[in-house]
């Protein structure tokens, strides 16, 4: 299986047709996607990594993030990692307890805000990391391989959490999950250097399978998201098919050079935006920003112009470390970008939860 949702008619429009696709998705999760192919090209959504669990110099505080202190607002999207679920059930790798997470995400949810899910798994073969790259990993764990018994225990456990974020009247948080992101780089196990496109592909598919079908979850959408986008034909060599990907996206950050930042930016956006038009999916920036921000005005300067011009549903920032003090990329109040990051969140085009909020965005016929 996996067909989704081939469709740009709204739920209401198609569900006299019970359209397949449809069908196997919440009805929440259906209008969720719906609502970003209507979103973009009208609207950018903000998201940010771990906005609402901690953030500089705070950690698990109810009701705070980073971007609601500096902007009055919290972000509309809100990313997630659940690595380290598949080997322990209690925090993840950057020590975010399990049971805080389920709490953020439901919170999110409940406020109108979407909930993006990415997987630093560790490596299945050899319980290194996922940047342990020792190992020829991907085809070892495909069914036949000598540890695929380990990665379906692992998919079993990732089900088991999305199993478990409902709310209290047992409606199924819709979740966009990202695993194996930027595979066209070669820094993770499942990495362009460490399998084969059909090695990378058959994962994929077993994965996705695995969730909707065998744990028969139906409050999932899938991204794929690549590293920087050199050419299309790159993009899609490890693409595993129309039918397994509802969002297409990509991670990028700025580094020193804001001129270079710029033009990968427009190359991967003019090649992300064609492939999600052709294909009639949903185009994100599923990684992004600026460690420490340096330049005062990166967020109408650099990152607004860079984006501005394209049909993406949203732009996620990278997380604010609680650990690693130079390690964020979001302003805090006083922060020098802080009042640049107050004029990028009252740009008509960027929405956060604010804006965000008054589309309902999982009511069936909406925005
Ligand atoms: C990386 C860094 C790491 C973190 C990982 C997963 O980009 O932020 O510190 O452990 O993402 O969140």
């Amino acid at each position: 299986m996996g067909i989704t949702q081939q469709t740009g008619f709204s739920f209401i429009a198609c569900c006299c047709f019970v359209h397949v696709a449809v069908a196997d998705l919440t009805p929440e999760t259906a209008a969720l996607l719906n609502s970003l192919k209507t979103i973009s090209g009208k609207h950018i959504l903000l998201g940010h990594q771990d906005a609402t669990a901690y953030g500089v110099d705070w950690s698990a505080e109810p009701g705070k993030s980073d971007v609601k202190s500096t902007s009055g607002a919290y972000p509309a999207v809100y990313g997630w990692d659940v690595g380290h679920l598949e080997i322990d059930n209690a925090a993840n790798l950057d020590n975010v307890s399990f049971d805080l997470l389920r709490i953020r995400i439901v919170e999110a949810y409940k406020r109108g805000g979407i909930n993006t899910i990415s997987w630093h798994s560790t490596n299945p073969v050899n319980g290194g990391s996922a940047w342990d790259t020792t190992q020829y990993s991907v085809r070892e764990i495909l069914p036949k391989g000598k540890h695929h018994d380990t990665y379906v225990n692992y998919l079993q456990r990732l089900a088991d959490f999305f199993k478990s974020l409902t709310t209290n009247d047992g409606t199924a948080v819709p979740i966009i999950f990202r695993p194996f992101h930027e595979h066209t780089g070669s820094w993770f196990w499942w990495g362009a250097a460490f399998c084969t496109p059909e090695d990378y592909i058959a994962l994929w598919r077993y994965t996705a399978d695995y969730l909707r079908n065998e744990s028969g979850l139906k409050n999932l959408l899938i991204a794929y998201s690549s590293s920087t986008i050199n050419t299309e034909a790159n993009y899609l060599e490890r693409y595993p098919g129309d039918g397994y990907v509802d969002i297409v996206g990509f991670d990028d950050y700025c580094m020193d050079d804001e001129a270079a930042y710029i033009d990968r930016m427009s190359n991967s956006l003019r090649i992300l935006t064609k492939i999600a038009k052709d294909r009639d999916k949903v185009p994100a920036i599923t990684e992004t920003g600026y460690e420490q921000i340096p330049n005062p005005n990166w967020f109408t300067q650099v990152l607004y112009p860079a984006i501005k011009d394209y049909p993406i549903a949203w732009v996620l920032l990278w997380r604010n470390a609680i650990n690693r003090p130079n390690h964020y990329y979001v302003p805090y109040p006083t922060h020098p970008a802080a009042d640049d990051f107050r004029e990028f969140h009252r740009l008509p085009t960027i929405l956060f939860e604010d804006g965000l909020a008054p589309l309902h965005i999982y009511q069936p016929s909406k925005p």
